[in-house]
């Protein structure tokens, strides 16, 4: 086997135990605060399975829809890798590899390799929980959802309140009507999927919703700009997590230095 080949392996060896297994092990006080934000999202919330096999045994805990089969079929695959006793990872990563191996198949594992893999492996999961949503919510079976058909719970006094309060009826309207590119009042697939995960929507209106409601979050004083302080305690300790997530714990540049570089007219 070529060198190249043996370290592929080892360094995908690593990733499988630190990105399949590592959330079976992980405990509380791994949970530092530096990995955990991203734009106001938790991190940890939205880390998707390595492994497919992994993505399939956890929604067979926690979906009662799987089907028998499925599950039996997750349940016998994972008994055939344990059948010694203990997670046989040579055998899965047997099976990972040409999985992974495919632009060029070359028999190891590049950068842009693995950087596809996972790609595929988050939109698996965005489409997935969609799917959740959409089978769950879609009471009349038009493959699409409503308003009214997503939040059940609101009543006609709440609708015409519009609280803009984050998670009343009308903060929700304001997302949802951003989700809806067509502006039909339904929400599609592709719609519901941003609505669901703003974050990694491409849809504009939604990436403006998102960073308007992120901002107002951040302008304690309303006024529409951040200043320093605000910036200081709001700001720049999701921007270093960010840093350290991007670059391995490269060290950010300090608030001031950041926050002068950010103010480009220099009105603070
Ligand atoms: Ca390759
Ligand atoms: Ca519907
Ligand atoms: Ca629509
Ligand atoms: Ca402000």
């Amino acid at each position: 086997m070529a060198k190249v080949v043996v370290y592929a392996v080892i360094a995908t060896a690593f990733l499988f135990f630190f990105v399949v297994l590592a959330p079976f092990l992980r405990d509380d006080h791994r949970k530092g605060p530096g990995l955990n934000r991203r734009f106001g999202y938790n991190i940890q919330d939205r880390t998707l399975s390595f492994d497919p096999l992994l993505a399939q045994m956890q929604r067979s805990n926690t979906n009662n829809t799987t089907s028998a089969s499925t599950r039996s079929g997750v349940i016998e695959t994972y008994q055939f890798l344990i059948a010694s006793g203990k997670l046989n990872t040579t055998l899965r990563l047997t099976i990972l590899f040409p999985l992974l191996d495919r632009d060029p198949k070359d028999y190891s594992i590049s950068f842009n390799e693995l950087e596809a893999w996972i790609i595929r492996q988050s939109m698996d999961r965005l489409d997935y929980s969609t799917h959740v949503a959409l089978d769950s919510k879609d009471k009349n079976a038009d493959s699409s959802v409503s308003f009214r058909e997503y939040f059940p719970q609101f009543s006609d006094t709440d609708l015409a309140k519009k609280g803009m309060e984050h998670g009343e009826a009308g903060w929700w309207q304001v997302r949802f009507d951003a989700a809806d590119i067509d502006h039909n009042g339904l929400l599609n697939f592709t719609e519901l999927r941003d609505f669901l995960h703003p974050e990694d929507s491409e849809n504009e209106a939604t990436l403006k919703w998102l960073l308007r409601d992120r901002f107002k979050q951040m302008d304690y004083d309303d006024d529409g700009k951040l200043n320093f302080k605000e910036f200081q305690d709001h700001v720049y300790a999701s921007y270093v997590s960010y840093v350290e997530f991007e670059t391995a714990g490269k060290e950010a540049p300090k608030p001031h230095d950041k926050f002068h570089e950010l103010d480009v007219n220099h009105d603070k």
